[in-house]
């Protein structure tokens, strides 16, 4: 029977709610600057959310929603261009102490830790979201604590593509037989499992109706022992709240 050595997290809706009051919001504030009457409200963005990359969803919006905009450039120079500004927004909404790490999250992290798992990050998001979400909530430190953090255009594919996953596997050198996923979305769910990875996920309002077919299990949240989590898909014996003695047993059966 296959042990339990390494933890690989995604990072937006899993480590923390980003989306709807964070990306969504740095998006909105990046086309006003640029003068655009373009508005992301939340039903729309959960639409955009089926393409992963912020620079492929601008261009997605662009191709697919909008019927008369012309630009004189490339529009995937455009939109890198207005994926900048949002990133610099979206990094000040950080900073800010805007975004706080989902139920739960922070503590496991730190068991999982003093437990001497070994912990990485296979995330589509852009590197530096990810260094200043875990700075501005466990401190510069906790950037030690992730062996690799796989984000954004590091592999040639994006999420529901493996190759986030594979690539941070290939630099720890892990197999998925050691290896447990975290995901919260469809499209993260295929590119964990597509890399072989046994997958825990946890759903958020934008992903709660997506399907995760075999995934090791589908919680609300990770949960703490004052709020304990509801199991949407599968068995989690006696646990109420993710802790790594949970995740060794899930992980061994499943
Ligand atoms: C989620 C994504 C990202 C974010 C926006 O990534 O698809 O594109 O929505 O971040 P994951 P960027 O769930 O894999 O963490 O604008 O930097 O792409
Ligand atoms: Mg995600």
């Amino acid at each position: 029977m296959s042990k339990l050595k390494a933890l690989l997290f995604d990072v937006d809706g899993t480590l923390a709610n980003t989306e709807a009051n964070g990306h969504r919001v740095a998006f909105n504030k990046a086309f006003s600057e640029a003068g655009l009457d373009w508005e992301w409200g939340i039903p729309l963005y959960g639409q955009l959310l089926a393409v992963t990359g912020g620079k492929e969803r601008i261009k997605y919006y662009v191709n697919d929603f909008l019927d008369d905009f012309t630009i004189d450039q490339d529009l995937t120079d455009f939109a890198a261009q207005l994926h900048q500004r949002k990133t610099h927004f979206y990094l000040q909404m950080l900073q800010q102490g805007d975004i706080p790490l989902r139920p739960g999250v922070e503590r496991l992290i730190r068991e999982a830790r003093e437990s001497g798992l070994r912990m990485g990050i296979a995330t589509t998001t852009t590197p530096a979201n990810v260094t200043y979400l875990l700075s501005s909530t466990l401190g510069e430190e906790s950037l030690e604590w992730f062996e690799v953090i796989a984000a954004g255009d590091i592999v040639p594919a994006k999420k529901p593509a493996p190759d986030i996953f594979e690539y941070a596997m290939r630099e720890m050198a892990i197999t998925p037989d050691e290896t447990l996923a975290f995901e919260d979305s469809a499209n993260g769910f295929k590119s964990s499992t597509g890399a072989g990875l046994k997958t825990l996920v946890t759903v958020n309002s934008y992903t709660q109706d997506d399907d995760f077919p075999g995934a090791s299990i589908v919680l609300d949240k990770m949960g703490d022992a004052d709020d304990p989590f509801t199991v949407l898909s599968g068995n989690a014996n006696s646990y109420t709240y993710v802790t790594v003695d949970m995740l060794r047993d899930l992980f061994a059966r499943s």
